[in-house]
């Protein structure tokens, strides 16, 4: 496979979405609410860099005309996935991405993008701004946000993450309990001490199923009879092997290990994508609306990677039910042929922050709602009686 950048762009034409985004229509956002909740997850979730217990919601909202568009900011309490926190997004957004929103009417997606160029970083804080932006808009047309940024399935195939366990035993209790649920792909979380013999007894007693690990960058180049070592597994992927932010020498591992590696926190933009491929640095991209920086990016990245034949799939960062009908609505694209990090409501909560909550079939689907905007009721009720606090940022008259 060769990835040649100049030929990318043209490849792109191939892509023939009926995205309706391009519509012209100017809003006047007239107030942005941050909330910061929490919500108990039903297990904690241990991955290499850290455990979670409860997950700190972080939900925003846009105001315009009596309709609300919702969005949430992805960014964990602290900075272990990326550099991002809740505190900072907050930041960010109070200080200079809602200032800018606000300043005069929207008049489109990119509109939205273009405001936020002069502010470096900050992908996470962005997009839930683009998130809570193309609910609202959506909802102004009457359309559902699937529809509105061109998705082509009715159901998406999805996956389930599992954390690193206290024991083997628990691990391979938690396998069999989502695979007969119906899940269609297990991925297992890795770090030093917790790899191969775990990837080793778990493919034993699965020998056919879709198996992938992912190491939220645990490893270095010295590790390399480690991947050798998974090799010998026909693992679907390794998921960030190496540096968070780091493009050669993934591509240095990639040329040799025979499993495909995914790329999940190096890629932080179109740009980033692009060097990706072209450095080969991964045969397969998963792409989080938050991580890249909003709509805007996550289907910049997902037309380039269409285009070019490099299968994606829609990761997940323990959203709450706002978060995930997003990334329900992304994943129903046609360049997402992989199962997703999309899992039931269930999974994550006793209770979401939507109605219905998300559901997997026995097939291993999830339904892509078709309803306007979101597609979900949002719980307001519920919302209100897990908040640990409310900011409300209104338009300069
Ligand atoms: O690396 O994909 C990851 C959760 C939090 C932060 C990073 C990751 C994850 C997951 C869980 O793997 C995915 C999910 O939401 O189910
Ligand atoms: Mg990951």
């Amino acid at each position: 496979m060769c990835y040649l950048t100049p030929t990318m762009r043209d490849t792109q034409k191939i892509v023939d979405h009926p995205r309706k985004i391009t519509a012209e229509h100017q809003v006047n956002i007239e107030r942005v609410e941050m909330r910061h909740l929490r919500i108990p997850l039903r297990e904690p979730f241990e991955t290499s860099f850290g455990r979670t217990d409860t997950r700190l919601i972080f939900l925003l909202s846009l105001e315009s005309g009596g309709l609300r568009g919702w969005g949430e900011v992805v960014a964990a309490e602290e900075p272990r996935y990326s550099y991002e926190t809740a505190g900072t997004a907050a930041h960010i957004i109070r200080d200079y991405l809602a200032p800018v929103v606000m300043e005069k009417p929207l008049t489109g997606l990119s509109d939205l993008a273009a405001r936020f160029v002069p502010f470096k970083g900050h992908n996470m804080a962005k997009a839930g701004l683009e998130l809570a932006y193309l609910d609202l808009l959506a909802k102004i047309k009457n359309w559902s946000l699937t529809a509105f940024i061109g998705g082509t399935r009715q159901r998406v195939p999805v996956g389930v993450s599992l954390g690193i366990q206290p024991a083997l035993a628990t691990l391979l209790d938690r396998v069999s309990k989502y695979l007969s649920l119906g899940y269609q792909r297990i991925k297992l979380k890795i770090k030093p001490g917790w790899d191969v013999e775990v990837v080793a007894e778990v493919r034993r007693r699965h020998p056919d199923i879709l198996l992938s690990v992912d190491a939220n960058s645990a490893y270095s180049l010295k590790d390399l009879e480690l991947f050798r070592a998974l090799d010998d597994f026909n693992l679907l992927m390794i998921e960030q092997p190496l540096d968070h932010d780091d493009l050669l020498d993934h591509a240095k591992l990639q040329a040799e290990i025979k499993t495909s590696i995914c790329l999940d926190e190096s890629i932080t933009s179109l740009r980033r994508a692009e060097q990706a491929l072209s450095l080969e640095s991964c045969r397969i991209i998963n792409i989080k609306i938050g991580r890249v920086g909003g709509y805007s990016k996550a289907l910049a990245i997902h037309d380039l990677c269409y285009g070019a034949g490099v299968p994606v799939w829609c990761g997940g960062m323990l959203e709450s039910g706002i978060g995930r009908a997003h990334n329900l609505a992304l994943a129903s694209l046609p360049g997402f042929t992989l199962p997703g990090d999309i899992s039931a409501s269930s999974r994550y909560f006793e209770r979401d922050l939507i109605v219905p909550e998300v559901t997997v079939s026995p097939d291993g689907t999830a339904e892509v709602p078709r309803g306007v905007g979101l597609g979900f009721d949002v719980d307001l009720d519920f919302i209100a009686s897990c908040t640990e606090s409310v900011e409300l940022i209104e338009r300069k008259k």
